[in-house]
């Protein structure tokens, strides 16, 4: 059976440009800073998001991770939303293994926080508090529905943060999606923070890794952390070399899973029972939810649909997420509608 996996875009597979690549690449030790395609692709990375340096990293989460090791200390606060994959989805990592301690403030549904949550999150100076050293923001917003944020929200957002002497950070797993969403040359989506990790094994199709960029002092910081984590790896360019062609071929495409995530939601939201979770998708996620009227968990759906050859993410207990990419096609799309529709009228 043909499946059509709409679970997440990290599903996807190399393509085949990337497999040769990946078997042709020129290796070194990067340990020893000398695998030459890691160069070039930390190269490409940083020069494409306008940042001094960049450094290959195995995971999103370890970049996260690197990045807010790098900027802090035990005992130091992060500003973050509660809504923020830092937050909900890495396990706790920074806490766990950072002594580092996060300070949520609510996330709107368009992915921004407040400035005044913002500014009243900043703690002033007094020994009972935990100092702030640092605020966390994500772009596309993954839990907001995949929203795109703009450069003037991120500005606006970044300013009380720069006020009061704090750092940013940027999770960018997806910020190739912001850009091409937005139309926007991806620097400009990023040039107000001090760092960004993107991921090259989500839309991007690489198999693995992500890369962290910022200035060069903040890279070499970041190098010792990554040693720490476990993270430097070896003759990594088999993977870089994916890398290279996800940063050569595969951001501009994008825009033809936007255009897929619309198509599914139009469809989707013209069945009765099913509305959109988070308004209107602007990248490549829709979020549904079936109504409680009809008699019928995520679960049972989600099996109803394998069963047709279609996988969707559970997000809650009458909640989706389907996240559209490289490996869903046009002719895929009508295919997932009727099979909601099966789906629900078996109920
Ligand atoms: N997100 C995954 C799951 O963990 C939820 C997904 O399927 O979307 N930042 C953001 C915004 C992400 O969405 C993810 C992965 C990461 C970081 C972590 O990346 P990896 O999986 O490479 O550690």
């Amino acid at each position: 059976m043909k499946w059509i996996d709409l679970r997440s875009d990290t599903l996807t597979l190399p393509t085949p440009k990337m497999r040769k690549a990946m078997a042709e690449a020129d290796l070194g030790d990067d340990v020893y800073g000398e695998d030459p395609t890691i160069n070039r692709l930390q190269e490409m990375a940083a020069e494409k998001l306008g940042k001094e340096a960049g450094l290959f990293i195995p995971s999103g989460t370890m970049g996260n991770l690197t990045a807010v090791l790098t900027h802090c200390g035990r005992g130091d606060e992060v500003i973050m939303g509660d809504h923020g994959h830092t937050f909900l989805y890495e396990a706790g990592g920074i806490s766990a293994l950072g002594g580092v301690h996060p300070h949520t403030i609510p996330n709107q549904p368009d992915g921004t926080l407040l400035i005044d949550d913002i500014k009243n999150a900043i703690r002033g100076v007094d020994f009972h508090f935990p100092p702030s050293k640092l605020l966390i923001l994500e772009n596309t917003h993954n839990k907001c529905g995949g929203v795109s944020i703009s450069r003037d929200k991120m500005m606006k957002m970044v300013r009380p943060a720069r006020d009061a002497g704090l750092k940013v950070h940027l999770d960018g797993a997806r910020i190739f999606n912001a850009a091409v969403d937005q139309g926007v040359p991806v620097s400009e989506l990023v040039e107000m923070v001090d760092s960004v990790t993107f991921c090259l094994s989500k839309g991007l199709c690489a198999p693995v890794g992500s890369v962290l960029c910022g200035s060069e002092v903040f890279i070499e910081n970041a190098r010792r952390i990554r040693k720490q984590l476990g993270g430097g790896m070896r003759q990594a360019g088999v993977l870089a070399a994916a890398g290279i062609v996800a940063l050569e071929e595969m951001v501009d495409r994008l825009a033809e899973d936007h255009t897929h995530a619309r198509q599914l939601a139009e469809g989707l939201s013209e069945i009765d029972g099913i509305r959109l979770d988070k308004g209107s998708p602007n990248t490549n996620m829709v979020y549904i939810e079936v109504d409680s009227s009809l008699d019928i968990s995520a679960e049972v759906c989600a099996a109803r649909l394998m069963k047709l050859g279609v996988k969707a993410g559970i997000t809650g207990p009458r909640h989706f997420r389907m996240v559209c990419h490289y490996w869903v096609l046009d002719e895929d799309i009508p295919v997932i509608i009727a099979a909601f529709k099966s789906a629900l009228v078996q109920s």
